[in-house]
């Protein structure tokens, strides 16, 4: 079991124009988020699980990937879409669940997903993406393809039946998994402490037969640096890895919960010291790398472009009512095609405020 982090003052062993990339993408991220929870507030969207605090283990983890691999993400992840370039605005429409939403308003708001970018759509069960991921990793093993798959998890999902299955099945067969675990300290109102006796999570992995990493995960080029070697051994058939990515939930579970009920506010604000857009911003300024007019100018690009797409997204109607009885069925049974008839017959009815 190794740790892994920056060593302070050092200079930046990851590329210039990928550390930038990875800071632009976490402050779009962040930038992102502070919206949507305004619109959630505002009731424009139903629910939102921010990333906020987290973004480096996030954005750095699926920077390691190459565009082929796939993700089984958990509720954290979906700024690794944009990241691998999914557009902004089908993205804000998955949140709305409207008409310009490829997944058809079927999915909660922050479980994002898109064949494109190969990004798995997430079930909410905790921990139920990790058994599918060691299945998509071995049927890329029986292929022979090099395709690798992320398996992402948080501290509360390595409490789960699911977690065992993957984590004995990969060491067990090594298909070509990284599993990647964002240990924010919290599980809704359950802190770390009290989800596992180990002494870390990463560990766990030791038990398994593989090898677990505990990474900085607020130290952005740390993670990039442990995941990327991990996807290096996943691809050349070393078998699997666990990162654990240590980081810290700023925000709320998700814009259905009140952490001031269950948490100590001072705990917070250490983790605010630690800040990951923020130390990254300071290694990079003293790197030579960027400016605090730099940011300035790309924080308010960002706020530009991410209130243009909202807007831009909001305008679409609501998914067809129809749409609600395709992709089951290829010929859909009677009764279905019955109750498609009936619900059409029936007018539509108007959603206060919404576009005609
Ligand atoms: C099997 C299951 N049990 C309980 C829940 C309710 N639940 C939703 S999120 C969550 C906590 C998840 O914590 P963690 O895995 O640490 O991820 P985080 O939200 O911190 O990113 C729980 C218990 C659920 N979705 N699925
Ligand atoms: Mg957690």
């Amino acid at each position: 079991m190794r740790t892994a982090k920056s060593i302070e003052g050092a200079p930046p062993r990851v590329a210039p124009e990928l550390l930038l990339r990875l800071y632009r993408e976490m402050l779009r991220l962040r930038t992102l988020d502070e919206r949507m929870m305004t619109l959630q507030r505002q009731g424009r969207v139903g629910f939102y699980g921010a990333c906020t605090g987290q973004e480096a283990s996030t954005i750095a983890s699926a920077a390691a990937l190459e565009p082929g691999d796939w993700i089984f993400p958990a509720l954290r992840e979906g700024g690794a879409m944009l990241l691998r370039g999914f557009p902004l605005v089908p993205y804000l429409c998955q949140i709305f669940g409207n008409a310009g939403d490829e997944t058809k308003g079927r999915q909660m708001p922050s479980h994002m997903a898109s064949k494109s970018v190969n990004q798995v759509s997430w079930s909410s069960c905790i921990g139920s993406q990790l058994p599918q991921a060691v299945g998509a990793a071995m049927a890329a093993r029986i292929k022979g393809d090099k395709t690798v798959v992320a398996a992402y998890m948080g501290d509360g999902a390595t409490s789960s039946a699911d977690f065992h299955v993957a984590m004995n099945f990969a060491g067990v067969f090594k298909p070509p998994v990284v599993f990647v675990c964002q240990n924010n300290h919290w599980a809704i109102s359950i802190p770390t402490q009290k989800q596992t006796a180990s002494e870390s999570i990463a560990v766990k992995a030791v038990a398994y037969g593989f090898e677990g990493i505990k990474v900085d995960g607020n130290d952005a080029e740390a993670v990039y640096g442990a995941v990327k070697a991990a996807v290096d051994r996943a691809r050349a058939g070393q078998g699997p890895t666990l990162v654990e990515c240590e980081t810290y939930r700023i925000g709320a579970h998700s814009s259905s919960d009140d952490p001031t009920r269950y948490r100590d506010e001072r705990e917070v604000e250490i983790w605010r010291k630690r800040d990951p857009i923020e130390a990254f911003r300071t290694r990079l300024v003293a790197a030579g790398l960027w400016t605090e007019a730099k940011d300035e100018e790309l924080r308010e690009k960002l706020a530009g472009e991410v209130n243009e797409a909202i807007a831009e997204a909001e305008k679409k109607p609501d998914p067809p009512r129809e749409t609600l009885f395709e992709d089951v069925y290829s010929s859909p049974p009677w009764f279905l095609r019955e109750e498609r008839e009936e619900m059409l017959a029936v007018p539509k009815a108007r959603r206060p405020g919404a576009a005609q």
